[in-house]
């Protein structure tokens, strides 16, 4: 691995930790929740004390780099290249009622290519890192994705948000359209999670439409690391994109033939 790769993996580790645990200590304190969009799509003072402390600390120590936080936007337009995109809390909802399963996620994207990836999951003291051409790691060990085949085997997981509602029908379509045919389906509210627990075999598989970068830097990067295949849904993957399709080879295309039946 390149030094200087080291140097951001690093750092991005130590602050992952540093916030996730800010926000667990938050739990039971969270200040004023706020609706976005509606009362459906909410922050908190915590998501956004988080991503203060976040975009503050990135532009200590890498001060021409841009930074792109789900809260509050990006900071400027860098000449460099290079991009941090933090989600401060992925599974707000879940956060917000004390649910113990919400993540901090901070990835460095170089030429719109995720190169550095850290997920902190601070209830199960779980830290998720890849960098890119370097696999995939959870708290020091290796993950790899799951060898299951059949879809009668598989778990998977998929998300929605309810204030999109042009995806309405076909969230509920493929609901339906999987059951009988996987072992189950389980809707645990932090898309990036999601991907690292199919970068880590726990899940077999994951779907979501209308995600923003934020919602996939790190997490495509560490499950991509973890050997999984990534693809967007009705067109071509890109953190930049709406869709994701998440799942090991075997699997990828029985899942998309579902998924894909409108
Ligand atoms: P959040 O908790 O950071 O808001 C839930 O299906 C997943 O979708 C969560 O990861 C959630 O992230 C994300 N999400 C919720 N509302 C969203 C929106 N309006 N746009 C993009 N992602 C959203
Ligand atoms: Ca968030």
């Amino acid at each position: 691995m390149e030094s200087a790769d080291l140097l951001v993996l690093n750092f991005a580790r130590g602050l992952a930790r540093e916030v996730g645990l800010l926000a667990k200590r938050r739990i039971g304190n969270l200040g004023w929740t706020h609706n976005k969009s509606g009362f459906y799509d909410i922050v908190t003072d915590a998501d956004l004390e988080v991503e203060k402390v976040v975009k503050s600390e990135i532009s200590n120590v890498f001060a021409g780099d841009s930074i792109l936080g789900e809260e509050t936007g990006e900071t400027k337009t860098s000449s460099n290249g290079r991009v941090w995109i933090v989600d401060p809390i992925d599974g707000t909802t879940n956060f917000s009622k004390g649910i113990p399963h919400f993540c901090v996620s901070i990835a460095l994207v170089v030429d719109g290519t995720p190169r550095v990836g850290v997920v902190y999951d601070p209830y199960m003291d779980e830290l998720y890192e890849a960098v890119k051409g370097n696999g995939a790691f959870m708290n020091g060990e290796p993950i790899n994705v799951s060898k299951i085949s059949e879809l009668k085997e598989a778990i998977l997981n998929t998300g929605y948000q309810y204030s999109a509602a042009e995806y309405r029908d076909i969230v509920l379509k493929n609901y339906v359209a999987f059951f009988g045919k996987v072992r189950a389906i389980r809707v645990f509210g932090s898309a990036v999670l999601d991907q690292c627990y199919v970068a880590n075999g726990r899940i077999d598989g994951f779907w979501e439409y209308n995600l923003k970068p934020w919602d996939v830097a790190a997490g495509s990067l560490i499950a991509k690391e973890a050997g999984a295949t990534i693809i967007g849904i009705g067109e071509d993957f890109s953190i930049y994109g709406k869709t994701i399709l998440v799942t090991n080879s075997s699997l990828v295309d029985k899942v998309l033939e579902i998924v894909n039946k409108r």
